[in-house]
Formats: C-alpha cells, structure tokens, sequence
C-alpha cells in the first residue's frame, strides 16, 4: 500500500459523519436499538490516591502475533486480505512465538500492567473445538508476567473474529450479528476464563465496540462494504449484550475479578456550520452508545484516546490533507489524527461526571514514523492526565499504545506507534529514544509528581 493510501485510510473513522446522516446509506434498514442513558454520577471518589498508579502497555493479538505455520485457524481479517480488500500481515513481529522478548521490554520499561489479547480463532479453530496448546499458551504468559511483577489485563476480543462467525455475503449474518454469534462467544469465555483465573483478575472483554461497528458499517473492516447506517446500532447492540454476558461469567468464575471497557473516545469539536448540533451529537453518540450500554457492569471505565476531531461531514478530507502535510509538526501524528492533550482532560472530566467510574486510559500513542513527535506526546498527555488527578478525577491508569511497531489493519505496517521497533531479521526490539522516556516517567511516577502544569 503506498504512503498517501495508508496515511488517507484512517480517515474512515471521521467518514462516518457523511455516512450516519444518511448521504450515503445502502442495505436493508434494521431497526434502531434504545440505549438507557446512565444518571451522572459527581463527585467522582478519589480513590486513586491510595491505590498505585497503573503504568501500562496495550497490544493486540492479530496485531502483533504471526499466523500459524500451518493452516491452523483462519480469521475475517484473514479473510479480508485473501479477499484482496486489505495487506495481509505477515511474521515481522511475531510475538507469539517471541513472547520472552516482549516481556523483556516490559520489565525494562518497568511497566506494572500489561494489556494483551486473546486470538479466539486461534483458541477456538472451528466451533466448539479448542485448541488446548494455545489456551495453554496465552494461561502461560499471563503466569510469567505476574512471575514478574506484572499485572495482565486479557482483552478477550479485539477486532477479529472466527472465519467461522463470518459470511462477508450477507451482513445480517456476519460477526456479532451471526446468529449463533452469542451462544460462541458464551462458549470461549466460560472455557477460557476459568483457565486464566488463577493469574488474571482484570478482563477487558472487548476493544473499542465503537470503533469496530463503524469500522465494519464504513467497509474499514471486514466484511470490507459500504452497509446501511442502520447497523451501526445492531452491531452495538449485539456487542454490548455479549459484553454483559461475558461479565456474568468472568464474575462467577472468580468474585474478585474485575471488568474494564476499552472504548474509542474522540474530542470532538462542534463546527460552526453544524447550526442544530445533529451531528456533533451523533459524534457523541459514537463515544457514548456502548458505553451507557455496559456502565452498569464495569468496575473501571478503560477508554483509548488519540484525538480531536472536528465534527463535521468535510472531516475525512482535512485529516487525509493533514497527514498529506505531516511533516514533523507536533501537532499532527503522521496519519493525520489531531493531538490534543486538552482533549484527554476535557473527556477524562465529561466521562467522569457521566458514568462515575474509576477511569483508565487504555490506549494513548501516536503514529510517528521518526520517534521525533512521540516524547512531546507522551509528556503531554501525562501532563494532562496528572492535572485531572490533581484536581480530583479518579483517573487509574495509563497505557500506552503500543510496544512495538506493528500491524495497523487497513493501513499494514505502515504506521509506527511502537515505543519499539523490531529488527528485520533478528526481530530483536529495538528500543526509540520514547521508550527511554517513557521508563524515567514511570521510574518518577510522573502522574503523581508534586508541581501540576
Ligand atoms: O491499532 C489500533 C488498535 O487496534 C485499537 N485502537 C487504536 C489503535 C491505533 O489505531
């Protein structure tokens, strides 16, 4: 993919405005789902001053892990490139078989949690049938990283799914809205939870609901077509019911587990000409839906925050001329995403007040080709993030998005949001001045540090 096509692409997510106010709409019409709006909560308890702060890294399987030798297992994104729709990927990172590395870097970086991913197709290769090595696998490092001082937090599902649970003919059967998609999902958590017990007590059961249904709606994700706005409802729906469900399980296989959402937040800016405000509040409903959904079974509200955007139907085209124009700015990654660190603040504040829940970041990082934007960055949002604390917000956590340089879906390898990058060949990690940063800001607790901004 070349440069202009893979920095454009990420333009999906702003795409959707033009698609959800019906310029561009196609497919049968399903029913709109109800949400129950959540009573805001305030003040938000600030326990945070009395618990550690979390000092994290986020991954994701399909992202970092290489395919299997054999023809093991075959997923939609799978699929989705055999399909030609996307650039497959390949085993530059693999951190699957290379997870003694990874946890090197970690323990050098002196994280205290660890955010991964389980591969369901990998665990669960056809229906019902499980594949106990690689259960055995991911159950092993979640072992070697408590062996160490790390806590895990295992993303039960992040973005892709079974060949199985696919038909890329016909949406109403594809992914969560597959019919036996529910049932599937209820399978994979009660076999693998119970297995991971004894060294995982946080689970996030899925990442970023939000992103993912418009991700699919807007033909970013497989099944790679344009469907009707209608969707995006339905797949939350499904979503957020499969979440509850995998609380209820996580809950009574162990009492004392926890449950984090990792949602995508966006600061979205409202634009002047939108002059009755429909679609910046559809841009909210985009941060919202899944959320007021779940609140009522989470126990840490995890959101992934990158940046502001601007509400507004001609989004797509500013941010693909902003990252046309990257050119080392601090103010832009090199995909085109605003960075805005008062954005951070402004959602940590307004999720506060809405949901009353002990946040976590759970993913902040920045596409930055030469690790020349990315210590600014980090700083920045750190800044932020000690500012909410100092003024009270029950802020828990960090995690920084990513550890190494990997595969960014639609946009292949392109993107470098690693704090590492990996040696061709030797696939050594290979630590970005940021990396070293990010160490002395977690070795100085940084967030807690005496003077405020
Ligand atoms: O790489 C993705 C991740 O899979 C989900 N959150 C956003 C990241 C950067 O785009």
């Amino acid at each position: 993919m070349n440069r202009f096509a893979s920095r454009w692409l990420p333009a999906w997510r702003f795409s959707f405005l033009l698609w959800i106010i019906g310029v561009v709409g196609c497919g049968p019409a399903p029913p709109r789902r109800e949400f129950s709006i959540p009573v805001a909560t305030q003040p938000t308890s600030v326990n945070s001053l009395v618990e550690p702060f979390w000092w994290g890294v986020s991954v994701a399987s399909y992202q970092t892990e290489e395919p299997p030798a054999a023809a093991g297992f075959t997923t939609d994104w799978d699929l989705l490139s055999r399909a030609g729709k996307c650039a497959g990927r390949d085993g530059r990172v693999a951190s699957y078989s290379h997870f003694p590395r990874d946890l090197a870097a970690l323990k050098s970086l002196g994280v205290t949690h660890y955010r991964f991913s389980i591969e369901w197709a990998r665990v669960e290769p056809r229906p019902g049938q499980f594949d106990e090595a690689a259960i055995e696998h991911y159950v092993e490092m979640a072992r070697l990283l408590r062996e160490n001082g790390i806590t895990p937090v295992v993303c039960l599902w992040h973005f892709s799914l079974p060949d199985w649970l696919c038909d890329f003919q016909n949406p109403e059967r594809h992914g969560w809205l597959n019919p036996g998609a529910g049932e599937a999902w209820a399978g994979y958590v009660r076999k693998v939870v119970p297995r991971l017990a004894p060294y995982v007590q946080l689970y996030a059961p899925q990442n970023e609901p939000n992103a993912y249904a418009l991700g699919v709606c807007f033909g970013a994700f497989p099944p790679g077509r344009l469907m009707s706005a209608a969707y995006f409802d339905r797949i939350i729906l499904a979503e957020a019911e499969a979440f509850k469900t995998a609380a209820g399980i996580i809950r009574s296989a162990d009492p004392d587990a926890k449950i984090v959402s990792v949602q995508n937040i966006i600061h979205w800016e409202r634009d002047p000409g939108d002059l009755f405000g429909q679609t910046y509040s559809k841009a909210l409903e985009y941060n919202h839906g899944h959320l007021d959904a779940i609140a009522g079974t989470i126990d840490y509200l995890g959101f992934n925050y990158y940046q502001r955007e601007v509400a507004s139907i001609a989004a797509p085209l500013a941010q693909a001329s902003r990252a046309r124009a990257a050119s080392g700015g601090e103010e832009v990654s090199d995909s085109g995403w605003l960075i805005d660190p008062d954005g951070l603040e402004a959602e940590i504040v307004d999720l506060s007040r809405r949901y009353g829940k002990p946040l976590v970041i759970t993913e902040n990082g920045v596409d930055d080709h030469g690790d020349r934007k990315r210590q600014l960055f980090l700083i920045r949002h750190l800044l932020a993030v000690r500012h909410a604390r100092q003024a009270g917000y029950d802020v828990r956590g960090y995690f920084h998005w990513t550890l190494m340089d990997d595969y960014e879906w639609m946009t292949g390898y392109e993107p470098r949001m690693g704090l590492y990058s990996v040696a061709p060949g030797t696939k050594a990690l290979v630590a970005k001045d940021s990396a070293g940063l990010y160490r002395s800001l977690i070795a100085a607790n940084f967030v807690d540090a005496e003077r405020g901004r």
